[in-house]
């Protein structure tokens, strides 16, 4: 009965990678796409760092735990209770010390990242502003003038088109309550807060469409925040920016 037990435990931890990694394009990319914007540049690598040190700090973790639970199990005829320990110093400061290594070097990477991340260039060719209210979204194309605007309903979800290759800074509002400008293949979430302005500025690296949504919840059609982005050549870009100021006039 126990052995049966030892071997389905162990099928399924060496099973557990197959179910995990079968719903990936890319195993080392772990769920989230590379070269798709500028953002995955820096976030991809600590996404996959992360991944890493979780995974060494799980194995150590299992074989502490598989350890005392294999080879030193009660036997026969032995006292109730091993010899009871406290107060090891050695030991305590030793798992004091460790995860704070960990902490200050996970907040180094994040941190040098995300300065990468929301830096602004004085060169970003184009400007969008993204408008979250409830429950959808308006885009402003500043650089096409006032009218340039696309506003999504919960029915009709909008999409934001932008251009490949050029970097665009974009704003980010919220009109009533927060919400949550996400796109996951960008490996990218910016809160809409009402009374701040929020600013990030990337570049686009692929072509294709790519589904966004509200990640903040922030009411009840919350669900139904969601938007297209539309990745398309600069030509196609500066076409879309003229029929949407024909559609204005
Ligand atoms: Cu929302």
């Amino acid at each position: 009965m126990r052995t049966q037990r030892v071997k389905a435990l162990a099928a399924l931890v060496l099973m557990s990678p197959v179910f995990f990694l079968t719903g990936c394009s890319k195993v080392s990319e772990l769920g989230f796409p590379a070269d798709v914007t500028s953002v995955n540049d820096q976030a991809l690598p600590l996404w996959q760092g992360a991944w890493i040190a979780a995974g060494v700090v799980g194995v150590i973790t299992l074989i502490l735990i598989l350890w005392p639970a294999v080879f030193h199990r009660a036997k026969v005829g032995a006292p109730e209770f091993p010899k009871q320990t406290q107060y090891n110093i050695p030991v305590e400061i030793i798992y004091t010390v460790i995860p704070f290594i960990i902490v200050a070097v996970m907040f180094f990477y994040t941190v040098q990242k995300e300065n990468v991340i929301v830096a602004k260039s004085t060169t970003a060719m184009h400007q969008i502003a993204v408008n979250g209210f409830q429950w959808s979204w308006q885009f402003s194309y500043l650089d096409a003038g006032k009218g340039a605007v696309v506003t999504g309903t919960t029915a009709a979800a909008p999409v934001l088109v932008i251009p490949l290759g050029e970097p665009v800074r974009y704003t980010f509002t919220g009109n009533d309550v927060i919400h949550g400008f996400w796109v996951p293949a960008f490996m990218i979430q910016i809160q809409n807060l009402p009374g701040v302005t929020n600013q990030l500025e990337f570049t686009a690296k692929k072509l294709g469409e790519y589904p966004g949504r509200c990640n903040m919840h922030c009411g009840r059609a919350h669900s139904q925040m969601r938007f297209t982005v539309k990745v398309v050549t600069p030509t196609e870009y500066k076409n879309y920016l003229e029929s949407l100021k024909g559609s204005q006039a």
